[in-house]
């Protein structure tokens, strides 16, 4: 038999007009014990509300934005039979429930004796004495203010930061990421000079949580985090986890915190990852809530599914090992190209017999005087460059409603490494010989696998080579690097049958995929330059032209 069962807000402390700032359920839903219901947020922490109850949501009573306090009705859940979880069997027992931590009343920790070196304390935090520090906004001699934030403490179910309750320098700090702390830890001393007002913290502490001051942004960055822009942003639909300093923040700021990349501990997106995201947006390097980097509009989003979550040690061994930084920062660049770039791969037939035998016997003259080995990159960054003169397309990055001609012939080339793919930039390539072109990229290369590129070393490409002619394959369909409009994709060049019009002979034939950005280019003009490749590395000579 079932029956309809109330969920409630539980005793969330003092606070009355609480808002739900997310709403995890809807009508229909199957829900288990515990699973969270809505996320509230005080000023100075947010809350899961779990269920008290399992079984099938039959009315939400809350929306987003919703002002609730203790006892608000949040939904009716018909249990039935057996999914109704044994605390849950009576509304009563709501009260009963794992209530959430308190709103962070943070009751101010009374400071020591006026003046000189002050503990500011963990404040009543309910019934959690292990709590960890998942974010530490100061560090020694840090100047800061009554209400700045300290930490963040994660207890199961909210996490709420703890404000200073004196201005002043700190001094010391007695606690570190991942310190587990509980009421009374001190957490930092702080030296509250003459220009610090000493009242400030008796003040603090007789004006607790009755009307507790917004959470300013944290005065000093955490400096654990990994850089912000290497995890992707939640998949729709995901929880996001943020400490209400930085939620307060978000806010201020107008940003959704969906659309931030987290690296924080379990995915909780903190202060650095705001602010690199607001940096990347502003820049234009990460597409805003409603504009492309071209400016136009995504429509709405991509309304991707979740990333799908798969228990893999379900299936047999596994063995989990962090992506390389490497392969954060050029998996999300990837993302990006495939997603915004409308991209057609063209294929072609380069005859480098001649060019082959040229090589060669250049190579052998030159083992004598010990010069640079030449390449095939080399040769192909030299055709590339007369391509993108023949066709200045090719050599355009697209700014909003412009496209911007370059001048400049700089060719980035894909360079596979331990740590994954990096694109050194040789510059001006138009001005540089074929050797000078072969010892540049050889070197290029060599600091890439060591590690050793520089930022200025990977940026300024006009168009990219991608050659796995070292390694084999026929073709393939590179991806376009942003905001170059084309790459040249090539691989294992294999001797083939060749009809020259009265019979068939043996030549050595180079495969390009040339992958193109169809709204600068199109079909006609990726074929012709596609063609003109093959062209010139057939006969060299007529790079001379
Ligand atoms: N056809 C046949 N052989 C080729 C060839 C081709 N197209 N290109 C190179 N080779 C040969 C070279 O002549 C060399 O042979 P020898 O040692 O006998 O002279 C051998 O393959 C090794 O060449 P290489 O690839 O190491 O050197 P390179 O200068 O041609 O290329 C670099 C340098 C940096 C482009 C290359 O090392 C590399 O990293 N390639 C991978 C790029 C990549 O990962 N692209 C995919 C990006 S998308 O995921």
């Amino acid at each position: 038999m079932s029956q309809i069962i109330e969920v409630t807000v539980p005793d969330i402390g003092d606070f009355a007009e609480v808002p739900v700032i997310e709403l995890y359920i809807k009508v229909g839903d199957s829900i288990k014990v515990d699973d969270a219901i809505v996320t509230l947020e005080s000023d100075k922490a947010t809350m899961d509300v779990p269920s008290t109850v399992a079984g099938v949501v039959k009315e939400v009573l809350v929306s987003l934005g919703s002002k609730v306090g203790e006892g608000a009705l949040l939904i009716k859940v018909e249990a039935g039979g057996a999914a109704v979880a044994a605390p849950a069997a009576a509304p009563a027992a709501q009260a009963a429930a794992p209530a959430p931590a308190p709103a962070a009343a943070p009751v101010a920790a009374a400071p020591a004796a006026g003046g000189g070196v002050v503990e500011v304390k963990v404040p009543d935090i309910g019934d959690f004495s292990e709590v960890p520090v998942i974010e530490l906004y100061v560090k020694v001699g840090d100047t800061i203010k009554v209400d700045d934030a300290i930490a963040t403490l994660e207890s199961d179910k909210a996490t709420m930061d703890v404000p200073s309750t004196v201005a002043g320098t700190v001094k010391e700090v007695l606690v570190s990421l991942g310190s587990k702390v509980g009421e009374g830890t001190v957490l930092i001393k702080v030296e509250t000079g003459a220009s610090a007002p000493a009242a400030a913290p008796v003040a603090q502490a007789a004006a607790p949580a009755a009307a507790p001051a917004p959470v300013s942004a944290p005065t000093a960055a955490s400096t654990a985090a990994a850089p912000a822009a290497l995890a992707p942003a939640l998949p729709a639909g995901s929880k996001v986890h943020a400490s209400p300093s930085v939620r307060a923040y978000a806010r201020e700021l107008g940003v959704d915190l969906n659309k931030v990349p987290a690296t924080g501990p379990k995915n909780r997106i903190v202060k650095e990852d705001l602010t690199k995201y607001v940096k990347g947006v502003m820049s234009g390097a990460v597409a805003g809530p409603a504009a492309a980097a071209d400016g136009a509009s995504l429509g709405g989003g991509l309304d991707l599914l979740p990333w799908p979550k798969v228990d893999f040690a379900k299936f047999g061994e596994i063995e989990v090992k962090p992506l390389s930084r490497i392969k954060k920062i050029s998996g999300q660049n990837l993302s990006r190209n495939w997603v915004m770039i409308p991209a057609v791969t063209y294929h072609e037939d380069a005859d480098i017999t001649d060019i082959e035998a040229f090589r060669v016997l250049l190579n052998k003259e030159n083992e004598k005087g010990g010069g640079a080995k030449l390449t095939m990159l080399a040769f192909l960054m030299k055709a590339c460059v007369k391509g993108l003169q023949k066709f200045p397309e090719f050599n355009s990055s697209i700014d909003g409603d412009n496209l911007v001609m370059k001048k400049y012939f700089n060719i980035g080339f894909a360079a596979d490494t331990p740590n994954g793919l990096v694109v050194p930039v040789v510059k001006n390539v138009d001005k540089k010989s074929v050797f000078e072109l072969a010892q540049e990229s050889g070197d290029l290369a060599k600091q890439a696998r060591d590690g050793k590129l520089k930022p200025a070393d990977m940026s300024g490409a006009c168009f990219t080579i991608s050659s796995l002619g070292g390694i084999g394959g026929t073709y393939f369909a590179p991806i376009v690097n942003a905001p170059e409009v084309a790459i040249l994709g090539v691989n294992k060049s294999a001797m083939k049958p060749v009809w020259d019009g009265k019979a068939f002979v043996p030549r050595l034939v180079l495969p390009l995929s040339l992958t193109a950005d169809h709204r600068v280019i199109d079909g006609a003009l990726a074929t012709r330059f596609n063609v003109y490749i093959a062209q010139l590395l057939a006969d060299f000579r007529r790079v001379a032209l």
